[in-house]
C-alpha cells in the first residue's frame, strides 16, 4: 500500500512539473506554436469521440451478458414484485435515454468540430426548445416519483391486519437473533438494560411480563409461505441494517428505538431451490467448491441455496459474517419446528437464579 502511494505522488508530482514546463513554454509567446490545434487534430479528435462512443456502447452490452447471472432471482415476497417492476422500468428509461444522449453529445461534438476559419454562431436562447426539455423530463420524472411514492406507502403500511406473525428481529455485533410471539403471538417487553448474560437473558426480556415467557428466541428464521410476518426491529449497540435481499425488504436497526418492516413471503425455500437461475448459480458455486475441494482448501462444501438475513450497514469488523438463516415452508413443517423449540420461560426456568438473589433469599 505504501509503495502505491509513493508511486501516486511521485507520478502526481512529474505531471505537475510537466504542466509546469508547458506553461512557461506557452508565456515564451512564439508565433508558430505546436500546441494549437489545427483542421487535423480537431478531426482526429472527433474520430476518438466516436470511438470512445463504441467503448461505452460496447461495455454496456459487455456487462450485460456477462454479469446479469448475479442478479437476484424473482422476488419471494408479494410486494417484491411490485419493487422489481418499479426498478425495471426506471431503468430501462434510464437506459433508452442514455443511449439516445450519448450518441447526440458524441455525435454533435464531431459534427461542429473547430475548423480553420470558422466562426462560431451566436445563438441566445430559443424558448419552444427551453420548453420542450424541461417538461418531457418533468411529466417522466414526475410519473416515476408519483409511483414510487405510491409503491413506498403501500410497501411501509405495517399494520396488525390479518393476523401478522409477530416476529422481532435483534442485532448485536456482529450477529442476529429473532424472537417470535409465541403462543399469544405478543411479543413480550425487553429492554437492553434486562440483559442477564449469566442466566442466558441475552434480548433482555422483561420476566415479570406473562407475554415474554412464551416468546421463542431462535438462531434460524424460520416463516411459513403465504402469512405476512410483522418484523420489529431493535439494536443493541450501534447501527445496523436488517436486510433480506430475496423478499425485497431492508430496515434499519437503531439503538434505543423499535423499527418495523412487514412482508409476506411466498416462495417456499423448496421452491426458490427449484428456480432454474438459482439451479444454474448452485452449480457454478459448487463447480468452484469442487476445484477448492481437490486443492484441499477451504470453503470448499458443497454449497445449498438459502435465504438469507443480512447486515447492510457497516457496524464492525466482522459485518460482513452478521447473517442469519431464513427457512420459509409450508404451515405444518413451521408448526412442528415451533413445537420443538423451547419458550423464553423453560429456558429461564432451566437457570439458576443469580447468586444475588439466593443471598438475599437465604438470609431472610
Ligand atoms: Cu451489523
Amino acid at each position: 500500500m505504501t509503495t502505491l502511494m509513493i508511486f501516486i505522488v511521485l507520478v502526481l508530482v512529474g505531471i505537475a512539473i510537466w504542466q509546469m514546463t508547458k506553461i512557461f513554454e506557452l508565456t515564451q509567446l512564439k508565433t508558430e506554436s505546436g500546441e494549437i490545434a489545427n483542421d487535423t487534430d480537431n478531426k482526429n479528435n472527433g474520430y476518438m469521440l466516436f470511438a470512445f462512443l463504441i467503448f461505452i456502447y460496447g461495455i454496456t452490452i459487455f456487462s450485460f451478458w456477462k454479469y446479469s447471472k448475479f442478479l437476484l432471482p424473482e422476488a419471494s415476497s408479494e410486494h417484491g414484485g411490485e419493487y422489481d417492476y418499479l426498478m425495471l422500468v426506471s431503468f430501462v428509461i434510464i437506459f433508452i435515454v442514455q443511449t439516445i444522449t450519448q450518441a447526440l453529445l458524441h455525435y454533435f461534438g464531431y459534427k461542429y468540430r473547430g475548423k480553420e476559419g470558422n466562426k462560431a454562431l451566436f445563438y441566445a436562447d430559443n424558448d419552444r426548445l427551453e420548453f420542450i426539455w424541461t417538461i418531457i423530463p418533468v411529466i417522466v420524472l414526475a410519473g416515476l416519483i408519483l409511483w414510487g411514492l405510491y409503491t413506498w406507502t403501500n410497501i411501509m403500511d405495517v399494520n396488525d391486519e390479518d393476523d401478522p406473525l409477530m416476529v422481532e428481529l435483534y442485532a448485536q455485533q456482529f450477529n442476529w437473533t429473532a424472537r417470535y410471539g409465541g403462543e399469544d403471538n405478543v411479543l413480550g417487553k425487553a429492554n437492553v438494560r434486562m440483559i442477564d448474560i449469566d442466566r442466558a437473558n441475552v434480548m433482555g426480556l422483561d420476566e415479570g411480563d406473562s407475554y415474554a415467557t412464551d416468546d421463542v428466541i431462535v438462531k434460524e428464521l424460520h416463516l411459513p409461505v403465504g402469512r405476512k410476518v410483522n418484523f420489529k426491529m431493535r439494536s443493541q449497540d450501534v447501527l445496523h441494517s436488517a436486510y433480506m435481499p430475496h423478499f425485497r425488504a431492508q430496515m434499519n436497526c437503531v439503538p434505543g428505538m423499535t423499527t418495523e418492516f412487514s412482508f409476506t413471503p411466498i416462495k417456499t425455500t423448496e421452491e426458490i431451490r427449484r428456480d432454474s437461475d438459482v439451479i444454474e448459480k448452485v452449480k457454478r458455486t459448487n463447480a468452484i467448491r469442487a476445484q477448492r475441494a481437490a486443492k484441499g482448501e477451504d470453503n470448499s462444501d458443497p454449497w445449498e441455496y438459502d435465504y438469507i438475513l443480512l447486515c447492510n450497514k457497516i457496524c464492525g469488523k466482522s459485518h460482513y459474517n452478521m447473517q442469519m438463516r431464513i427457512i420459509v415452508e409450508t404451515q405444518e413443517e413451521y408448526d412442528a419446528w415451533m413445537a420443538s423449540q423451547k419458550t423464553f420461560g423453560e429456558t429461564m426456568a432451566g437457570t439458576a437464579p443469580s447468586s444475588e438473589e439466593e443471598t438475599v433469599a437465604v438470609a431472610d
